[in-house]
């Protein structure tokens, strides 16, 4: 358990060589790939999270510390597989038609696979067709929609109607700095979440995970 801590520790700390040393460690000893996932990586990135809603951590500690967790899960993914360990749910995010802006998205994915979502990432200026194509192609269970500007807000609405008028049945949820829990309401979506903490939480509650 000690050296899961200090992996934990790496994460936090974004030592990515460190991360994935010490994930190889842990596995070379035996370790149960699932403890660490939950323990190790996802453990350092929950309390990450916790610092960041105490405002004590910024946004580039962040995405230093998501991006040493990425590094490490891909030398876990294989053994994750060979494990038959499965992802708390499958998680989709875009940012919708007309809008070029990624960075919260960004975070919110990397959050996401923190907390042990299997996230696809459709990109930017992403039109409703595709949205709706990509989600039946990855089979997630909720699907995240981002917009920067007030102006490309609608296309959330154009692209919830899309889906719904496909028959998909994937939850949605919605989010970027001008879009509102009323928002959310009035175009019938699932959900709204501030930034990517409240993001992975809407996002577990959706799956019927624990918060
Ligand atoms: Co743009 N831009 N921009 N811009 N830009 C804003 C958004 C703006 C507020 C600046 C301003 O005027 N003060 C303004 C929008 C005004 C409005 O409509 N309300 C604006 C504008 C007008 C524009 C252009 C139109 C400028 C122009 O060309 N005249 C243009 C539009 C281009 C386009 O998209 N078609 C434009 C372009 C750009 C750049 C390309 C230069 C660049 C984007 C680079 C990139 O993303 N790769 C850019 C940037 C960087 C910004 C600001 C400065 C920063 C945005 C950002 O990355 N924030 C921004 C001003 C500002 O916010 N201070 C601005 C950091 C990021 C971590 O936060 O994205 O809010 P944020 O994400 C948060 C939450 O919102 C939430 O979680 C994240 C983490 O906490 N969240 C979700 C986000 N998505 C979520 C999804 C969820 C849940 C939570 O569930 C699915």
């Amino acid at each position: 358990m000690a050296d899961l801590k200090e992996l934990a520790d790496a994460v936090v700390r974004g030592d990515q060589s460190r991360a994935v040393e010490l994930t190889r460690a842990a596995l070379a000893g035996g370790v149960a790939v699932k403890s660490i996932l939950d323990d190790g990586l996802i453990g350092g990135m929950d309390i990450l999270a916790a610092r960041w809603k105490r405002n004590e951590v910024y946004i580039p500690e962040v995405l230093i510390a998501a991006r040493a967790m990425k590094t490490a899960m891909e030398v876990l993914e294989p053994e994750l597989a060979r494990a038959g360990v499965k992802p708390v749910g499958k998680f989709m995010i875009g940012t919708v038609q007309g809008d070029l802006h990624d960075i919260g998205k960004n975070l919110v994915a990397m959050m996401m696979k923190g907390a042990g979502f299997e996230v696809t990432d459709v990109g930017i200026d992403v039109p409703a067709e595709k949205f709706v194509e990509q989600v039946r192609k990855s089979g997630a269970q909720v699907v995240g929609m981002s917009a920067l500007l007030t102006t490309t807000m609608p296309a959330m609405e154009k692209t919830l109607k899309a889906m719904k008028e496909a028959g998909v049945e994937a939850k949605v949820m919605v989010g970027g700095a001008p879009v509102t829990g009323g928002w959310a309401k009035k175009i019938g979506a699932d959900g709204h979440a501030e930034d990517a903490i409240a993001a992975v939480s809407l996002a577990r509650q959706l799956v019927g995970a624990q918060p």
